[in-house]
């Protein structure tokens, strides 16, 4: 593959089947003190708030691997700007690899090229290395024209010495390292000493039929909705919607006080399957052209094909799964396309781009929000009581298990702040940072929890999501304005009746939309109690726990009607 004939045209990339999400047990944060990477858990259990690696294993964990790993390869050099070029706000990078997907994909996620290196001069970069481990002559078969060595694969990052280290897989944020091993891992290190915020979240403004325009930024887990809800296409009349970024923010309180973010990034490496002109057009239109795929299927005709594109396809192509699998149909049982299946395209091509997506200053953030994937207990929409209490919201941030990591099943996992897999300190030093923002003088954004992901009993989601999140949206919007339109609930504001604009949606179910069973209740604090105490243990600040015993007082108040 030429790196200048992949950015003009668009590129199907089919991995080595063992090689197809984040690698999440086997990333490494690298620090000479323990605590300052991850958590003490309570003695005898495990840790799941990252992994963590003493210097001396990384480093003969590095001579074990690298030592001729390149050899027979090209090795390309990536000098690459997270944030604009020459921004003040954004961070140079330069990753060595030996493959060409990677640095096609840079090309498309970052801003690449020599300018960054003028810009550079003698400063400071992370240092930022990848192989794919599997030098030629090949020891192990090639599976779909694709090298990778899944059993020596590790993703390293040591913040001391502003490295990146990565090894044998060439998956999305495993191998384009500007993405969560330098502006989450690193970037998250970088942002707690210079007082500032580098957090997974999407950003996304919001024009009211009166003319104000607004941002937001949120935090969901992975394949939880971000890129949706940064493109989104509203279904009220008289909302305008734009895109600032669908996965990271960098944050900072200005000199007003007002929390102003970047997107670090320069493109979209989003979920393809449920992607759909009906779900999301901006993404379909985003990814027409000079897009690489990945893991994807593909059309007789020359196009691409995942499953939610069903209504798409014309009917007579044949399909070829992301497996090689020629005439493929659904009848077979097996997915056209993998889950982890992406689309990575400039962010320059998505029709609603905000003008001010690369503006040095960042744009205003009037909200922040957590949410997941809760198919029970927990209403559509909520705000926090204070900002204290907003980060203890986002301290508990649970989802089902999603095809973006290795994890199987449906399985509720906890995702502080949507950012287990990407912290590169220890957590609970990370919610005291949080906590530090409130400080006199700022004007912190107000913090939601929204839930797109409710089921009722038949297994059907209750809110129909996607474009309708505009109604969800808007209510927040009338917060951040002011307007009287909550009441309080044990477990924040929840929307007072009518509200919510709920026009045209005939078979919602309001109560169940939002009703708090005390039962759920009771179980998600004894969880959260457990789930604080075994993994954060002493590093978990008091302030998190006094808003955990707060809400436990509150619940018990709950009625059944609730
Ligand atoms: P990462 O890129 O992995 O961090 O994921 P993401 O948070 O950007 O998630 P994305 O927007 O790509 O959505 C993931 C999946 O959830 C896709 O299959 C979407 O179609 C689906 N999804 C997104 N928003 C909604 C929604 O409002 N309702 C429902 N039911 N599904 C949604
Ligand atoms: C995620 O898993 O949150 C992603 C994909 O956005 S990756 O870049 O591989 O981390
Ligand atoms: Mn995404």
């Amino acid at each position: 593959m030429s790196l200048t004939v992949s950015i003009l045209l668009s590129w199907l990339a089919r991995t080595d089947p063992a090689d197809v999400a984040r690698v999440e047990s086997r990333t490494f944060v690298v620090t000479k003190r323990k605590q300052e990477a991850i958590p003490t858990p309570k003695s005898g259990i495990q840790g799941t708030l990252g992994n963590w690696m003493s210097m001396e294993q990384w480093k003969a964990a590095i001579q074990e691997r690298f030592p001729g790993c390149m050899t027979g390869r090209t090795m390309y050099v990536i000098p690459y700007s997270m944030g604009p070029v020459g921004s003040p706000l954004s961070k140079i990078g330069i990753e060595l690899t030996d493959s060409p997907y990677v640095a096609a994909s840079m090309r498309v996620m970052t801003r690449m090229g020599s300018d960054v290196l003028d810009v550079l001069g003698n400063g400071e970069f992370t240092k930022c290395l990848h192989s794919v481990g599997s030098p030629l002559p090949l020891s192990r078969p090639l599976v779909n024209n694709w090298p990778c060595n899944p059993d020596k694969t590790i993703v390293t990052q040591c913040p001391e010495t502003n490295e990146i280290v990565s090894f044998g897989s060439g998956y999305g944020g495993n191998s384009l390292l500007g993405k969560k091993a330098f502006a989450l891992r690193i970037g998250s290190t970088i942002a707690r000493k210079e007082g500032w915020l580098a957090e997974h979240m999407l950003i996304v403004g919001i024009t009211n039929p009166q003319g104000v325009k607004r941002y937001i930024a949120a935090a969901f887990p992975s394949a939880c909705g971000k890129t949706n809800l940064a493109m989104l296409t509203s279904t009220l009349p008289g909302y305008k919607v734009e895109c600032v970024g669908d996965d990271i923010a960098w944050m900072r309180f200005d000199k007003n006080g007002v929390l102003r973010a970047i997107n670090p990034e320069n493109g979209f490496f989003g979920v393809a399957p449920g992607t759909n002109m009906e779900t999301n057009p901006n993404a379909m239109k985003t990814c027409e052209k000079n897009t690489i795929f990945t893991n994807v299927a593909k059309t007789s005709d020359g196009g691409v094909f995942w499953e939610g594109m069903e209504k798409e396809v014309s009917p007579d192509v044949s399909i070829t799964s992301w497996l090689g699998e020629e005439k493929w149909t659904k009848s077979s049982g097996r997915s056209a396309a993998h889950p982890n299946s992406r689309f990575c395209c400039p962010a320059s091509q998505c029709p609603t781009i905000d003008p001010d997506w690369e503006s040095a200053d960042g744009v205003p953030i009037s909200a922040i929000l957590f949410g997941g994937r809760r198919p029970y207990g927990v209403p559509l929409v909520y705000e926090s009581f204070s900002w204290r209490h907003g980060v203890f919201i986002g301290a508990s941030v649970s989802s089902e298990a999603t095809a973006a990591a290795e994890f199987k099943g449906r399985v509720i996992m906890h995702d502080p702040f949507a950012m287990r897999p990407f912290f590169g300190y220890n957590a609970g030093h990370y919610l005291e940072h949080w906590l530090s923002m409130e400080k006199p003088g700022r004007k912190l954004p107000k913090i939601f929890h929204v839930n797109w992901f409710r089921k009722n009993a038949k297994g059907g989601y209750l809110w129909p999501g996607f474009g309708d999140n505009i109604r969800v949206l808007d209510w927040i919007l009338k917060r951040c304005e002011g307007e009287a339109v909550a009441q309080p609930s044990p477990i924040g504001l929840l929307p007072k009746p009518g509200s919510l604009n709920t026009d045209g949606l005939n078979d919602l179910d309001f109560n169940e939309l939002f009703n708090l069973p005390q039962r759920f209740w009771q179980d998600e604090v004894k969880d959260l109690e457990t789930y604080f105490s075994e993994q954060f243990g002493d590093d978990l600040p008091n302030k998190i726990l006094a808003e955990l015993q707060d809400l436990k007082k509150r619940i018990s108040h709950l009625g059944s009607d609730y």
